[in-house]
């Protein structure tokens, strides 16, 4: 569900870091929902709260947090895309919903699509009949321009850039800055690093950094 329908429901965030910080920011100037949560597994948290938001436990809360009344989660875990998946699998266990957010400064084309808890933070663009899967983060200032496909859990890091028509596959990392050259595809579970120019195709679970992009041993 996208926030615009989300209005006045109770939000978990699952994981309570730094990614944490900015996913609650955005979820607040979107007006998403009335009550949050967060859920995080280091015990020192328990009791206390995140920019406000207090936090309830450790994963073990989440089934009854779905009984206090959270119906939606947002993945607040941000560099570990295999955690945010199997964290994302397990908040679906607990019967809740994965909530969308789009920051109110990010610009998402009409026809674009954005995947359930998938995340838009300030700053992004997404352009024309992009698709973007699910629990994916487009960071801060990253650009995703028309026709991308970038799959489910891909973290495309604040200010890079995907040009026209670049795939990227599920689980997928693509450092800060870094331009990916139009039609370029990037296989599932590759990590392209910062600042790289990447103008040729990487296969599945390769590293490439660089400009031009080569691949890392
Ligand atoms: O299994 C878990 C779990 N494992 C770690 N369940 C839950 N509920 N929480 C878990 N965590 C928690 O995630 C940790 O206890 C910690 O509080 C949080 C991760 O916070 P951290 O600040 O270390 O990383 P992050 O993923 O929030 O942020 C990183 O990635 C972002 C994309 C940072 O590098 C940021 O600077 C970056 N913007």
């Amino acid at each position: 569900m996208n926030v615009a329908v989300a209005c006045r429901l109770s939000c978990l965030i699952v994981g309570g870091g730094g990614h944490a910080k900015v996913v609650i920011d955005a979820l607040r100037a979107a007006g998403a929902a009335e009550r949050l949560g967060v859920i995080d597994e280091d015990r020192a948290l328990a009791g206390g709260s995140v920019l406000g938001v207090p936090v309830l436990g450790g994963d073990a809360e989440g089934p009854a947090a779905r009984a206090a009344g959270f119906g939606f989660f947002v993945i607040g875990v941000g560099a570990n895309n295999d955690l945010r998946r199997r964290l994302f699998e397990r908040a679906l266990s607990w019967g809740i919903e994965p909530l969308s957010v789009i920051h109110p400064a990010a610009v998402v084309a009409p026809s674009a699509t954005l995947g359930p808890g998938t995340v838009a933070f300030a700053g992004v663009v997404v352009n024309a009949e992009a698709r973007v899967g699910s629990n994916a983060i487009v960071n801060t200032g990253a650009i995703v321009e028309h026709d991308c496909r970038v799959g489910d859990h891909v973290h495309v890091a604040p200010g890079a850039r995907l040009l026209g028509g670049v795939s990227v596959g599920d689980l997928a990392s693509i450092g800060a800055g870094a331009v990916i050259k139009h039609g370029v595809a990037i296989g599932a579970g590759a990590i392209v690093g910062a600042g790289a120019v990447v103008l040729e195709d990487v296969m599945s679970g390769i590293r490439v950094a660089g400009v031009p992009a080569q691949r890392l041993r």
